[in-house]
């Protein structure tokens, strides 16, 4: 199959600095070099690819948009963006990874954290040294995490946790976790790490989606974790809203890497394949879906492209972040729905990625707020009515 060189009809490559262009560019080699050759196998046997952690540390990929004082790499959020398409160009299972160490985990450090827990953390993370996972959702409250029962009750010089969290990223790996829980009736943000006496983190097997990602349970009996470990700044519903909007920022980009590498497949597939004698590319039918694909690829790249230039001038406001995550991932699953009809199939095998792609994406839709719940969070903004209340 010819080499994947990215979906650019638009000439979006011109609107991006040399900078962001390198970025770009460096993480698509990355991705093709180290992780096309294996994922599938990774995907098919259940693992995460552990080995590629240092590696991607190597080369930046968690040192996101944080100052460098931290040692972080204070790179503009399009750059961080790009990043983001060109991991999940590979798997969902990567940019999940990534997103959640930079923008679930080291975000809430560097925002609601102390001094201290800054210079601790956010080195280590950004180097890869230490893994992080964010707990919010509960076996009983996806949707509304505003209705969580976890609880956090302080003691003399610490606090206690009881509660359970469910479909944790890198719960099971992770060497320290940002923990939503109840204080009375605010919620904070508390970090525990791996190995504290009443917190266990097994990881849920079966999955049939994002089979290549480690995801887990969370579970708090009587967890007694050091006062020092509450994110001071935290208070309320909104801090880990916060958060979210910044990992949905990185989804917005990254379905599109997912949609890429299905139109890609496709279209090299449909050039290749005859029936009736003649290529299936030439077929007005299989044309109209590769020029849908390309259509929605297209717009999508506008979307994201604007929506990170908003996002470092400071503009951009959390109703605009869920217009893009909910159209970039139901375009890239449509995309990939559509590439598997046209490698027929082909198109249910591991040999291509697109199957693959299209199970991750399921996930993608439903993680991070639901495709419906964007629907709402977006119909409020337009008519100031709230579906929720
Ligand atoms: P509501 O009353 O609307 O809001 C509470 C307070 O928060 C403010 N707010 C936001 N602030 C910042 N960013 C946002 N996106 C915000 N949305 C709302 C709001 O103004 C209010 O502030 P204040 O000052 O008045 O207190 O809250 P609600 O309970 O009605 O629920 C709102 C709703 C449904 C939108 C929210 O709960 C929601 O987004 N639900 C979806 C849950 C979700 O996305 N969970 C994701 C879990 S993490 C994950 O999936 C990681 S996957 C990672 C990977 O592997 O890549
Ligand atoms: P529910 O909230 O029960 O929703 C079920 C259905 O009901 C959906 O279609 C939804 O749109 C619909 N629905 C709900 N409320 C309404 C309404 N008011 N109006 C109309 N329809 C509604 N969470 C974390 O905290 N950290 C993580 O790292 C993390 N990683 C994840 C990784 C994977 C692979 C997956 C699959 C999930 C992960 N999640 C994580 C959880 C994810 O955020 C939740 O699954 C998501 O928020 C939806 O919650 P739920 O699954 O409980 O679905």
């Amino acid at each position: 199959m010819r080499e994947f060189r990215g979906v650019d009809f638009y000439r979006m490559d011109e609107l991006l600095s040399e900078e962001e262009r390198m970025v770009r560019d460096t993480v698509r080699s990355f991705v093709s070099e180290k992780v096309v050759p294996t994922i599938d196998r990774h995907f098919e046997e259940a693992t995460f690819p552990m080995d590629l952690v240092p590696e991607m540390a190597d080369l930046g990929l968690f040192r996101t948009t944080l100052p460098e004082e931290y040692g972080c790499a204070g790179m503009n959020n399009v750059a961080y963006g790009l990043v983001m398409q060109e991991l999940e160009r590979g798997d969902s299972a990567l940019r999940s990874f990534a997103s959640v160490q930079g923008a679930l985990v080291m975000y809430p450090i560097y925002t609601f954290g102390t001094e201290e827990q800054k210079r601790f953390w956010l080195p280590k993370l950004a180097s890869g040294e230490k893994i992080g996972c964010f707990g919010l959702t509960e076996p009983d409250h996806g949707s509304d995490p505003g209705s969580m029962i976890t609880r956090a009750i302080r003691k003399k010089d610490c606090w206690v946790l009881s509660g359970a969290k469910s479909w944790i990223t890198n719960g099971s790996i992770a060497d320290v976790a940002v923990v939503w829980a109840k204080v009375d009736e605010e919620m904070r943000g508390f970090l525990v790490e791996a190995g504290t006496k009443g917190f266990a983190a097994p990881e849920i097997k079966h999955k049939m989606s994002l089979r290549a990602s480690v995801t887990s349970q969370l579970i708090f009996e009587d967890c007694v974790i050091p006062a020092e470990n509450l994110l001071p700044k935290t208070g309320g519903l909104k801090s880990p809203l916060m958060c979210l909007n910044q990992a949905r920022y990185g989804i917005a980009w990254g379905a599109l890497g997912a949609a890429m590498a299905c139109y890609h497949t496709a279209v090299e597939y449909a050039k290749a394949r005859k029936q009736f004698n003649r290529p299936i590319g030439g077929f007005q039918l299989v044309q109209e879906k590769l020029v849908h694909m390309l259509s929605e690829i297209t717009k999508g790249q506008l979307l994201a492209l604007q929506l990170g230039r908003l996002k470092d001038a400071g503009k951009l406001h959390h109703t605009q972040t869920s217009l893009a995550k909910r159209n970039n991932v139901a375009i890239a699953l449509e995309t990939a729905r559509l590439a598997r009809d046209i490698l027929g199939a082909n198109g249910i095998s591991l040999e291509f990625p697109v199957i693959r792609h299209m199970c991750n994406l399921e996930s993608v839709k439903t993680y991070e707020g639901t495709h419906d719940i964007h629907t709402l969070i977006l119909g409020e903004e337009i008519t100031g009515l709230s579906a929720f209340t």
